[in-house]
C-alpha cells in the first residue's frame, strides 16, 4: 500500500497551501551559488553537478521545483525562476548553518555513517536545530508540491523530511536517496536519536541506497528499533526491493548505485582542446614518465593520507624513481570550519611538505598539491593526462571521481587504483582494487598499476568503460523514479 490517492490534504496547518509542481526535488543545496554583493544585494550563478544534469530535463517536463539552501545565510525565500525550473530557497541563519550543517550533518552524521573514522560528536543543541531545519524544508516542500505530486528527498542532511512531509501532505509520493553509506547496526546504535532518524526515513514510500549492504542495514535497524516486519532482506541491485511494513503502509527499500553523465565526459575528453591541455600539463610538469593523480574534496574519508604515505614509502624503498614520477593531488576546500577537517588538512600538508623536502628539486616538486576548486574542463585535462588515478577512501558511498576518470579514457590509457571501501568498487572490478587499511597492499597496487603493460591496461580500461558508459546517471535517476512510481497502487509509472 502507498500514500498516493485522491484525498485532499488535511495537514492540520491551515496556513499551508498546495503548490503547482508535480515533481519536487529536495536537497540541502539548490543548484545555484548565491553571493551577497558589498551593497547587500544578491546575485547567483548556476552550479552544475551530476544530480542537476540528471534531473533537470525531468524537472522541466514535469513543472518541477527544487527546494534547498541557496548558499548564503539569512537570504530571503522568494522563489527563483530559471527557464521552466522553479527554485525555492530555504533560509538558514548563521547559527542554523553552524548547528544543522557543520554540526549535526557534518560532525555527527558524516563521521558516524563513514565507519567512525573520526569520533562523531553528539550535541543536543545540534540535534534540536537539525529537527527545526528539517521541519522548515518539509514545510517549504509542502508549499511547492501540487496535489498528488512526487517528491524526491536527497541525502543525510534531510533524513527527517520524509516523515514530516507525510504528516503535512499524505497525498504525496515520497522517495528518499542516501548518497553516503548507511552504517552497520553496531555503529548506528550509538546515535542518541536513532529511533527518530529511522522513523523519519520510513515516512518515504521508497528509501534508496548505493549498495545492497546499506539497504540491508536499514532493514535490520527498522526491525530492531521499531519492531517492523521486513521481507526480502536480500536486497539485490536493480532487481528485488525489500519491504518494511509500517502500520498500514509498506515502505520499499533498494539499492540504486549512482553514476555520472558518462557521455558528456567521454565527448569532452575526446576534444582536441582537452588532449592539447593534457599535453601542456605534462610538459609543465617536466615531461615525467608517469603522472599519478588524486582528486577529492579535502575530507578525512577520502584516504589522501593513505596514498601519500604509500607514495612516500615507495620512494623510500626505491620502488618509484623520483626523477621521472610526479603525484598531483587536487584537493577541493571543504567544511573548513569543522575541527576534524582543520586537523586533517594540517596533517596532509605536513606529509606533502615532507615528501617534497626529501625528494623534490628546485623547480621540480615531486608532489603538486592544490587546495583549490578547478574548472571542470581543467579537471578533465588532468584525467586525460594521468597515468595512474589514485582513489583510496577509507569509506565512500560511491565515489564519482573513479567513474569520471574511466569515462575520460577513450584512449584506453591509464590505470585506476581503487579502494575496496568505495561503492564504486562493486562495479569497477577491473580496477587495481586495494584495502586502504593495508598500506603494503596499497603500495603493491600502485606499483602494479605503474608497471602494467599497455595490453593489460587496455584490457582493464575497456571493461571499466563498458560498465561506466552503460550505467550513467540518467539510468540511475530513471530506475529510482520508476521504482518510486511503482509504489503508487494501481497508478501507471510517472517518470519518463
Ligand atoms: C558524495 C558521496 C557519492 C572534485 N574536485 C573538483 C571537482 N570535483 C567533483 C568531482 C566529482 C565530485 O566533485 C565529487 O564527487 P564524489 O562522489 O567523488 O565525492 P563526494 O563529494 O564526497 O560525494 C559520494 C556522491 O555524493 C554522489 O552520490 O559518490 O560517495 O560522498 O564529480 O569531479 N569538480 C570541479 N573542480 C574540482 O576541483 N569542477
Amino acid at each position: 500500500m502507498s500514500s498516493g490517492g485522491g484525498q485532499p490534504a488535511d495537514s492540520g496547518h491551515p496556513e499551508l497551501t498546495e503548490g503547482e509542481s508535480d515533481f519536487v526535488v529536495v536537497a540541502n543545496r539548490l543548484p545555484i551559488d548565491m553571493e551577497r554583493r558589498p551593497d547587500g544585494t544578491t546575485s547567483y550563478k548556476r552550479s552544475p553537478g551530476g544530480l542537476v544534469t540528471a534531473l533537470e530535463p525531468l524537472l522541466r517536463r514535469r513543472r518541477g521545483a527544487w527546494v534547498g539552501w541557496p548558499g548564503i545565510t539569512d537570504g530571503d525565500e522568494d522563489p527563483i525562476y530559471e527557464d521552466d525550473l522553479e527554485m525555492r530557497p530555504v533560509a538558514l541563519s548563521a547559527d542554523d548553518f553552524a548547528d544543522y550543517y557543520e554540526g549535526f550533518s557534518n560532525a555527527t552524521l558524516w563521521p558516524l555513517y563513514h565507519d567512525v573514522i573520526v569520533k562523531p560528536i553528539y550535541h543536543r543543541q545540534w540535534w534540536d536545530c537539525y529537527v527545526e531545519v528539517n521541519r522548515r524544508f518539509a514545510e517549504a516542500t509542502a508549499k511547492a508540491a501540487a496535489h498528488g505530486a512526487t517528491v524526491w528527498v536527497q541525502d543525510y542532511q534531510l533524513q527527517l523530511v520524509p516523515k514530516m512531509l507525510r504528516m503535512l501532505r499524505p497525498d504525496l509520493t515520497i522517495g528518499f536517496f542516501l548518497h553516503i553509506p548507511f552504517p552497520p547496526v553496531e555503529l548506528f546504535m550509538q546515535m542518541p536519536w536513532r529511533t527518530e532518524i529511522i522513523e523519519g526515513l520510513l515516512g518515504a514510500d521508497l528509501v534508496g541506497f548505493h549498495l545492497p549492504g546499506g539497504a540491508q542495514n536499514f532493514m535490520i535497524l527498522a526491525r530492531r528499533l521499531l519492531g517492523a516486519n521486513t521481507s526480502r532482506a536480500n536486497v539485490g541491485v536493480r532487481s528485488r526491493l525489500g519491504e518494511i511494513q509500517v502500520g498500514f503502509r509498506t515502505v520499499k527499500v533498494g539499492a540504486f548505485p549512482i553514476s555520472i553523465d558518462s557521455e558528456e565526459l567521454d565527448t569532452k575528453a575526446r576534444q582536441r582542446s582537452a588532449r592539447q591541455r593534457a599535453k601542456e600539463l605534462r610538459s609543465q610538469l617536466g615531461n615525467p614518465r608517469k603522472i599519478l593523480l588524486g582528486v577529492d574534496r579535502l575530507d578525512y574519508t577520502k584516504g589522501i593520507d593513505v596514498r601519500l604515505r604509500a607514495f612516500s614509502e615507495l620512494l623510500d624503498e626505491g620502488r618509484i624513481d623520483p626523477e621521472d614520477t610526479v603525484l598531483i593531488q587536487l584537493a577541493t576546500p571543504s567544511r573548513e570550519r569543522v575541527q576534524s577537517y582543520k586537523v586533517m588538512r594540517e596533517d596532509i600538508e605536513r606529509q606533502v611538505g615532507h615528501i617534497n623536502g626529501e625528494y623534490g628539486r628546485v623547480g621540480h616538486p615531486i608532489v603538486h598539491y592544490l587546495h583549490q576548486a578547478l574548472p571542470r574542463d581543467e579537471l578533465i585535462a588532468f584525467f586525460v593526462a594521468a597515468d595512474v588515478m589514485l582513489v583510496t577512501p577509507l569509506r565512500d558511498g560511491m565515489n564519482l571521481v573513479a567513474k569520471e576518470y574511466v569515462a575520460c579514457r577513450s584512449d584506453l590509457g591509464g590505470a585506476l587504483v581503487l579502494s575496496e571501501f568505495t561503492g564504486a568498487a562493486a562495479e569497477l572490478r577491473q580496477a587495481y582494487l586495494t584495502n586502504p587499511h593495508h598500506i603494503d597492499g596499497v603500495k603493491d597496487a600502485i606499483e602494479a598499476a605503474l608497471a602494467q603493460t599497455p595490453d593489460e591496461g587496455r584490457r582493464r580500461m575497456r571493461a571499466l568503460r563498458r560498465q561506466v558508459l552503460a550505467h550513467d546517471v540518467d539510468r540511475w535517476a530513471r530506475s529510482f523514479l520508476d521504482a518510486l512510481a511503482d509504489t503508487r497502487d494501481g497508478d501507471t509509472p510517472r517518470s519518463e
